[in-house]
């Protein structure tokens, strides 16, 4: 029945623009030819390209031996010179006419710049080869003149009638919908192809059978649902997922953003919401995604600076659609989102987007999982570990996953290795996630002394402190937007945080300030990133956790922060001003502690501190075991130098990623670790 509205919706689209319908190539050739006259006005004169240009001696010559065939003659009176073009034979040296063509027969093309008395032109016109041709000044300078004017004109008429069209349907492809179809031929993705994300392969299973089947699931009463929201973070698959669904139920993928919706006029975006649909009914069975459908499904009604007629409109023409197809078409929508907390609820009612499916970030199966088959593409040297990869990379999406095999396929590439290592792995896990190294960056003696204390001191209080993640490594080498840093692996994916942990987390991640002090006798902007994290760490133990006795197992403000966002206006604040202070108070409070915890042990520590700090300057990057081993020993035994010879590569990591390294110190083979190649 909607079917109907749609169409009437159509018809009186088609009206309007029906009186402006000109076939659109028409338009494009019009606007060819009247681009192009003044364009052939100025070449007009412009004889072939092949023209010989002949002197004035040449020119008198040629025509005082009869070698000019014919040629027209006119007069600049701007360079007071004639131009004459003609075509002539050459002669050769036994004074033979010789010509072009395939014979050598034809006479060729020339052009002459010559100063004539008036004489000798009546000369060359009696001869019968010569005729005056008007001089062209007049119509180029009309050319030149008008051309920019006409061409100028054209634009403007041409946009303006593209833009009245666009607000009826659109002859032009303005208003057609620009989802890519992916025919079910041509999509070859299957569930093989999609890995660790089991659970929502699992829910997503069911859509398959129902697209394959859309009747045995009416006969037995089940509905299915229309619309399925996939929710889940960047880069954990759910475009892969939906084109999986597709390829395993040899449906057709129709594939478009929430974004491409969106243009600058209203009614563009309904419009081609109407059009995708229209495309999706020919195709049956078939699926439609709707990436970043935020994009159109915001909330409507409070965004900042009024309404957004054209979003709004675009959303109504969704839910209309929506509303108005039968699942037994054969059709399925999914779409995907980050962010479902800003989707305006009229999208999650029954009958649109009623179910969820969650695509989470991957567990450490998970990421071997994907990693392997992402692996399929590149040449791996048998001593590499995937699953010793997969422990490294806690909260790594499937997307920088794939680009973590890409980049050691590079790097490895890069500096001519047969095959990717272990190496070249932990060296690409490192870009993707901080940046690329920056071993040439101009660094002062005092700023890497600085930047050694400081991550000294993250490392120091890693290791001393209890219910930290276990060190993994310390450097020196800038990365990205740092200058160094201290990395920490979690033994496991972290799914929860504990209050003892958050604490010593926080005690770490003060400690680079307060060691980069000890050395400078002055404190540096760099820690801005420390201090954020340990704010963010704070605060959120406070208003989200409930880990402060003073404030209690209280949700103080809304936990997602995206303050900018309509709907959030006015909920971010939930608690008084009293309590507000309080909540500070606390934040500070956390920190100031932690601050000191971290501080008397730097102070107790001193000696181990330096030792790690010089180390750092010596080999740029030490491994958490060898941190650890200055911690216990109380002296550092440097490694024995790389067995290797050759030029540094700039892309060896120190060792394999270690399985794990127990907080509390173990005991580690000194040799363990080789050191970082020397500074280029
Ligand atoms: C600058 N960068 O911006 C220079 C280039 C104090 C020795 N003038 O804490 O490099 O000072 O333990 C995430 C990642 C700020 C957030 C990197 C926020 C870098 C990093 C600025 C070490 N390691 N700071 C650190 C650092 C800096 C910055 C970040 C971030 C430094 C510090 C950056
Ligand atoms: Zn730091």
């Amino acid at each position: 029945m909607s079917d109907e509205n749609n169409n009437k919706d159509d018809e009186r689209g088609g009206k309007k623009s029906g009186e402006f319908r000109v076939p659109p190539r028409t338009y494009i050739i019009w606007i060819a030819i009247l681009g192009a006259i003044p364009l052939l006005m100025v070449f007009r004169n412009a004889g072939p390209a092949s023209s010989e240009a002949l002197t004035q001696t040449q020119f008198m010559q040629a025509f005082a031996s009869n070698q000019i065939v014919q040629g027209t003659i006119a007069y600049d009176p701007q360079s007071l010179l004639h131009e004459v073009r003609g075509k002539y034979f050459k002669l050769d040296s036994e004074g033979k006419k010789i010509g072009g063509g395939a014979k050598g027969d034809e006479p060729l093309p020339f052009i002459a710049k010559v100063r004539l008395t008036d004489k000798f032109e009546d000369k060359l016109l009696e001869s019968g080869a010569f005729e005056t041709r008007a001089p062209n000044t007049v119509l180029l300078g009309l050319a030149y003149s008008l051309g920019p004017i006409l061409i100028l004109g054209l634009l403007i008429w041409f946009f303006f009638i593209r833009q009245i069209k666009m607000a009826g349907k659109g002859a032009l492809s303005f208003g057609k919908s620009k989802a890519r179809m992916l025919t079910k031929e041509k999509n070859k993705t299957t569930f093989k192809d999609v890995a660790g994300v089991e659970e929502a392969k699992e829910e997503v299973s069911e859509l398959v059978d129902f697209l394959k089947d859309p009747k045995k699931f009416q006969k037995l009463g089940g509905r299915i649902p229309k619309g399925i929201l996939m929710v889940g973070s960047p880069g954990t698959g759910k475009t892969l997922l939906a084109k999986a669904i597709a390829g395993e139920a040899d449906a057709a993928f129709f594939s478009i953003s929430g974004s491409d919706f969106v243009e600058m006029f209203v009614g563009v975006g309904a419009s081609r919401v109407r059009d995708m649909f229209e495309q999706a009914r020919k195709n049956t069975p078939c699926l439609i995604f709707i990436d970043e459908i935020d994009a159109v499904g915001r909330s409507r009604g409070h965004g900042l600076g009024g309404g957004n007629d054209e979003r709004e409109q675009t959303l109504n023409a969704l839910l209309v659609e929506m509303d108005g197809f039968d699942t037994t078409e054969g059709i399925i929508i999914i779409a995907a989102t980050n962010r479902p907390d800003v989707l305006d609820p009229a999208l999650l009612r029954p009958g649109r987007f009623d179910r969820q499916i969650t695509v989470n970030l991957p567990d450490v199966r998970g990421r071997e999982a994907i990693l392997k088959v992402h692996a399929k593409n590149v040449k791996l040297d048998p001593t590499v570990d995937l699953a010793v990869i997969a422990r490294g990379t806690p909260g790594y999406s499937g997307a920088e996953l794939a680009n973590l095999l890409n980049e050691a396929a590079l790097l490895a590439a890069r500096t001519g290795k047969k095959a990717v290592g272990m190496s070249e792995l932990e060296e690409a896990r490192d870009k993707v996630r901080w940046g690329r190294e920056r071993r040439t960056l101009a660094m002062s003696d005092e700023e890497k002394r600085d930047t050694a204390w400081h991550e000294a001191g993250h490392a120091l209080v890693n290791v001393l402190l209890n219910n930290t993640h276990p060190l993994h490594k310390v450097t020196i080498i800038p990365r990205g937007r740092a200058l160094g840093m201290t990395m920490m692996l979690p033994e496991k994916d972290v799914l929860s945080q504990s209050r003892k942990r958050l604490m010593d987390d926080i005690a770490v991640t003060m400690a680079g300030r307060i060691a980069e002090e000890m050395v400078s006798q002055d404190i540096s902007s760099g820690a801005s990133g420390d201090i954020q994290m340990a704010t963010q760490m704070a605060r959120a133990m406070v208003t989200q956790w409930g880990m402060s006795d003073r404030l209690g197992m209280i949700q103080y403000g809304d936990s997602n922060e995206y303050v900018f966002l309509g709907r959030e206006m006015g909920r971010s604040k939930d608690y008084s001003e009293a309590t507000s202070q309080s909540i500070d108070a606390e934040v500070k409070r956390i920190i100031d502690e932690n601050f000191q915890r971290a501080k008397d042990l730097i102070h107790a520590n001193r000696d181990k501190l330096e030792m790690i700090a010089k180390a750092l300057l010596e080999f740029e990057t030490l491994e958490g075991a060898q941190v650890i081993d200055i911690v216990r020993t109380g002296k550092f035994t440097p490694p024995p130098p790389p067995a290797q010879v050759g030029p540094p590569t700039g892309a060896q990591a120190v060792t394999p990623l270690p399985e794990v390294i127990k907080p509390v110190p173990p005991k580690i083979d000194p040799g363990l670790g080789s050191p970082a190649p020397a500074p280029a």
